[in-house]
C-alpha cells in the first residue's frame, strides 16, 4: 500500500485483518514510526482499534520503501496546483518507487482520485522504466502467454465518506476499470475478496471520470443550495424553511447551504474535469466558483455585524470541514477564521473540540486563540456557528439571545 493517509491506512489495516500480508509505505518517517507501533496519525472512528489489531497480528508492517509484492495499491494525494490543474506527481513518484520490484503478473491498482488518462499514464511510465516487462495499454491489450505474464494496471477509485470510512470500505459498491479487459478482471477478483458491495467493471478512463463525476454532482448540488442562500438573503426569506418546503415535492431533494465546501475531495475533484474539458464543463466550473465564494459572503456578514460593536469578541464554532471529524483540509471555516483575524476585527476565539492546537496557518495571529466552548460563549458578543458538531448540540441558544448569532448551518432554524 503506497500512501498511508485517510484511504491507504484504513484499507491496508482492513486487508491485514482479513488475512492478507500487507506492507504499508509512506514517505513521512513519523507516519511509518507511528503505525509500526500500532498507533494512528489521523483520526477516524475505530481506526485506532483496527490498526492496532492489524499491526499486532503481524500481517501489517510499514516502511519508507516498497517491497516486492503481488499487488501494489496506490493511495497518494492528487492535489491541484495554483491554476487548479491537477498535480499527479505523487502518483508518478509512487510508480518510480515500486517499478524496480515489479515482476510479471503483478497487479497495480490506482485508488487515488485522478484526472482521466492517469491510469494509462502509469502504463506509459512503466514502459520507460521497465522495458523488460510486458505492459498493456488501451490500444495494446495483452492476454497471458506462455513465456511471461503481463503487468496488470487498473483504477479503482476510493469512494468512502470521512467519518464512516471503515463501514463504507466494505459495504460500498466499487468501480474497477483497467487499461485492458484482463487488468479490469484481475482487479475485480481482488476486490471481491473483501468488499461486500458489488464490483462494477468498466475501463480505466470511465472509472476515473465516474469518481470525478460523483464528487462534481455533489458539488453542483451544494452550489445550488449555497446560491439559494444568497438569493434568500437578498429577498429576506429563510433559506432553511424554503428548502424544507421545496423538498416536500416528490422529485426535489435540495442539499443544505453552509459556509462553503471543504475537504480534499469535493472542493478539488471537479477542477480535474474543468481542466480536461474547459469549454464543456461550464456548470461544473460555476458550481466551484459559487461554493468557493461562500466563505467571503460569511466574512462580509460578520464584518457588518462587528462594525456596530465597540469591542467585538467573536466565537467561531468549528474549524473542521464538516461535522464530527478533525480534518481541516480545505476547510471554509479555517478560511473564515483566518480572514477575520487578519482583518483585526476584534478578538477571535476558535472552538474546535477535535483538535488540541491551532494549525500552522492560524497559529501566528495575535488576536486569535483556541478556546473552550463554555468560556467562548460567555466572552463573545458575536457567535458564528460554522460546523454542526455533535459537541455543539447541547448549546442553550435561548440564553444567548442578547448576542449576535450567525448560523451558517441552519441549526437554529
Ligand atoms: N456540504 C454542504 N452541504 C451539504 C452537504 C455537504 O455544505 O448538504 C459540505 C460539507 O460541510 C463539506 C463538503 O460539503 O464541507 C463535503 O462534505 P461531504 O460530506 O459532501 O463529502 P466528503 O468530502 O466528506 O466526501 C466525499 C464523498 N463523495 C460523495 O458523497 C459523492 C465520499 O463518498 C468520497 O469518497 C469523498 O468525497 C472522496 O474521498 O472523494
Amino acid at each position: 500500500m503506497i500512501g498511508l493517509g485517510y484511504i491507504g491506512l484504513p484499507t491496508a489495516s482492513l486487508l491485514a485483518t482479513k488475512g492478507f500480508k500487507v506492507h504499508g509505505v509512506d514517505v513521512n518517517p513519523k507516519v511509518v514510526e507511528t503505525i509500526s507501533r500500532g498507533d494512528i496519525h489521523i483520526y477516524e472512528p475505530d481506526l485506532d482499534i483496527l490498526v492496532k489489531s492489524a499491526v499486532h497480528s503481524g500481517n501489517f508492517t510499514a516502511s519508507k520503501e516498497p517491497i516486492a509484492s503481488d499487488v501494489y495499491i496506490i493511495a497518494v494525494p492528487t492535489p491541484f496546483q495554483n491554476n487548479h490543474n491537477p498535480d499527479i506527481s505523487y502518483v508518478e513518484s509512487a510508480i518510480r518507487s515500486l517499478a524496480p520490484h515489479l515482476k510479471p503478473g503483478n497487479l497495480i491498482i490506482l485508488e487515488s482520485t485522478s484526472p482521466v488518462g492517469t491510469t494509462e499514464k502509469i502504463g506509459e511510465w512503466l514502459t520507460q522504466l521497465r522495458p523488460d516487462l510486458k505492459i498493456p495499454s488501451r490500444s495494446k491489450p495483452m492476454s497471458v502467454s506462455s513465456d511471461s505474464e503481463p503487468i496488470r494496471i487498473s483504477h479503482c477509485p476510493e469512494r468512502v465518506l470521512p467519518g464512516q470510512i471503515l463501514k463504507e470500505l466494505v459495504d460500498n459498491d466499487r468501480i474497477v476499470g483497467g487499461v485492458d479487459p484482463a487488468s479490469t478482471d484481475k482487479a475485480r477478483i481482488f476486490y471481491e475478496q473483501f468488499v461486500n458491495g458489488t464490483i462494477h467493471a468498466t475501463d480505466a478512463r470511465t472509472a476515473e471520470l465516474a469518481k470525478l463525476t460523483e464528487n462534481a454532482f455533489r458539488d453542483v448540488n451544494i452550489a445550488f443550495a449555497n446560491e439559494l442562500s444568497l438569493i434568500c438573503d437578498k429577498l429576506e426569506v429563510n433559506v432553511w424553511n424554503l428548502i424544507k418546503l421545496a423538498n416536500y415535492h416528490p422529485r426535489v431533494n435540495i442539499l443544505q447551504p453552509g459556509p462553503g465546501v471543504g475537504g480534499h475531495c469535493i472542493a478539488v475533484d471537479p477542477w480535474f474535469i474543468v481542466d480536461s474539458a474547459p469549454e464543456q464543463a461550464r456548470l461544473i466550473r460555476t458550481a466551484r466558483e459559487v461554493n468557493d465564494a461562500k466563505p467571503g459572503f460569511v466574512i462580509k456578514k460578520v464584518l457588518q455585524k462587528a462594525a456596530g460593536l465597540q469591542s467585538p469578541v467573536i466565537a467561531c464554532l468549528g474549524l473542521s470541514f464538516k461535522a464530527d471529524i478533525e480534518d481541516l483540509r480545505e476547510s471554509p471555516s479555517v478560511e473564515i477564521v483566518k480572514k477575520l483575524a487578519e482583518e483585526k476585527v476584534g478578538k477571535i476565539i476558535a472552538v474546535e473540540p477535535h483538535i488540541q492546537v491551532l494549525p500552522s496557518r492560524l497559529c501566528n495571529l495575535p488576536n486569535l486563540e483556541l478556546g473552550d466552548l463554555a468560556a467562548a460563549l460567555k466572552r463573545a458578543n458575536i457567535i458564528i456557528l460554522l460546523v454542526n458538531h455533535r459537541a455543539f448540540s447541547e448549546i442553550d441558544w435561548n440564553i444567548l439571545k442578547e448576542k449576535v448569532i450567525i448560523d451558517t448551518r441552519g441549526v437554529l432554524h
